[in-house]
């Protein structure tokens, strides 16, 4: 066995490199579009056992790679399971979102916040190195973590909610309220990226769902600084690991979310014109996207065409093809695979 690590694109990708055929993998793609998902689902009676199942967890994170050989294996968590670290009850109700409680909506109740249980996250580290051990050579394995704006969305209104209503009025009203939530979820955030990567994650993505939701001075404040701040002291403790930054929604402010934050890669989400994008970005900035997952689900011509458009805007630069957003639980299997075919240069 020789001791030099198996090329990687994905991981090539990110470093720099553009290569002539782009790395794939897709959000969400440990999930409820897959059969085999589902079963597992049933079978651990719901996703919270499902993710604090360090085998089964790792079975996930697997099952993707196996049926679709993607470049990336995504850790199979939530974003959701730092606000559970950090003291609110979790439930996954069958049909319904994910629910935190208590809701903390004012400083009395961020202030009651005791200290992170690092324990309920040790199975997460697990399954890490349960998928590291079994992952194909050329695979590349990403961890990920919530943004903290958008962390804190979910654990101010207790539930995911269509315009981050309660979160925007708590900056508003109470700007020292707000921030001293982001700013207990940032040392724990950047703990457990760095405790991912001693695990054996190689590069992990900061997924800000709700970036967009926000006015562009908020946009500084709640976004940009908090990312920053986790990306330099990622640098920092952990040279080696690569960082994708997704702030979905930011439209026009993608250049200074790159440019601040110090982000090695960009995600775009698929309201964002790519041949805009390759313009107003640096060439040597890797982005990631954008197809949307409505064309994935519905295939066909437009599928084709959505991933042509893309393939062509980003040539010239490193690239990796990804969705805009989570892949849907009802796209067909057989668009994933036509996708696949489609960016490796099969059909
Ligand atoms: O019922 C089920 O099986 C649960 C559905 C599900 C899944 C498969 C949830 C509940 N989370 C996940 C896994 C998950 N979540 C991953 C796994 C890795 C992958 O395959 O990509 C990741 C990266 C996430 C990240 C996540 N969770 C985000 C950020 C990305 C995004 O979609 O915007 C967010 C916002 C969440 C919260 C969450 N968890 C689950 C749901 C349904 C939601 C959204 C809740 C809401 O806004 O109402």
């Amino acid at each position: 066995m020789s001791d030099v690590p198996a090329p990687k694109p994905l991981l090539r990708t990110l470093r720099g490199e553009t290569l002539p055929v782009p790395p794939v993998w897709l959000m969400r793609q440990a999930g409820r579009y897959l059969p085999e998902y589902r079963e597992l689902r049933a079978e651990k009676g719901g996703f919270l056992a499902l993710a604090t199942d360090p085998v089964a967890a790792a079975e996930v994170t697997l099952q993707p790679i196996r049926r679709f050989g993607f470049d990336g294996a995504i850790l199979f968590s939530d974003i959701l399971m730092v606000p559970w670290a950090m003291g609110q009850e979790l439930t996954f109700g069958a049909g319904e979102g994910p629910r935190l409680a208590p809701p903390l909506d004012t400083l009395a109740a961020i202030e009651r916040l005791g200290e992170v249980d690092t324990a309920k996250l040790e199975p997460i580290y697990a399954t890490i190195r349960g998928v590291a051990a079994a992952l194909p050579p050329t695979v590349t394995f990403l961890g990920f973590a919530g943004s903290p704006w958008t962390v804190a969305t979910y654990m101010i209104a207790g539930q995911g909610s269509k315009d981050q209503a309660a979160a925007r009025m708590l900056a508003y009203r109470d700007p020292d309220a707000m921030q001293a939530l982001v700013d207990r979820i940032v040392p724990v955030t950047i703990d457990y990226l760095a405790a991912q990567h001693a695990a054996g994650v190689e590069a992990v993505q900061l997924f800000d769902s709700w970036a967009g939701s926000l006015s562009p001075a908020q946009f500084e404040r709640w976004v940009i600084a908090p990312n920053a701040a986790i990306v330099a002291e990622l640098r920092a403790r952990c040279p080696d690991l690569l960082i994708i930054g997704f702030p979905k929604g930011a439209g026009g402010k993608l250049a200074a979310y790159a440019r601040e934050t110090g982000v090695d890669a960009l995600g775009i989400d698929e309201t964002v014109d790519p041949a805009w994008a390759h313009q107003v970005l640096p060439t040597d900035l890797p982005v990631q996207g954008n197809l949307d997952p409505l064309a994935l689900e519905a295939g066909g011509d437009a599928l084709d065409a959505a991933i042509d458009r893309i393939l062509d805007a980003f040539r010239g630069r490193p690239h990796i093809f990804n969705l805009g957003h989570g892949i849907g639980q009802h796209t067909p299997i057989a668009h994933v695979q036509r996708l696949l075919e489609r960016v490796r240069g099969a059909a």
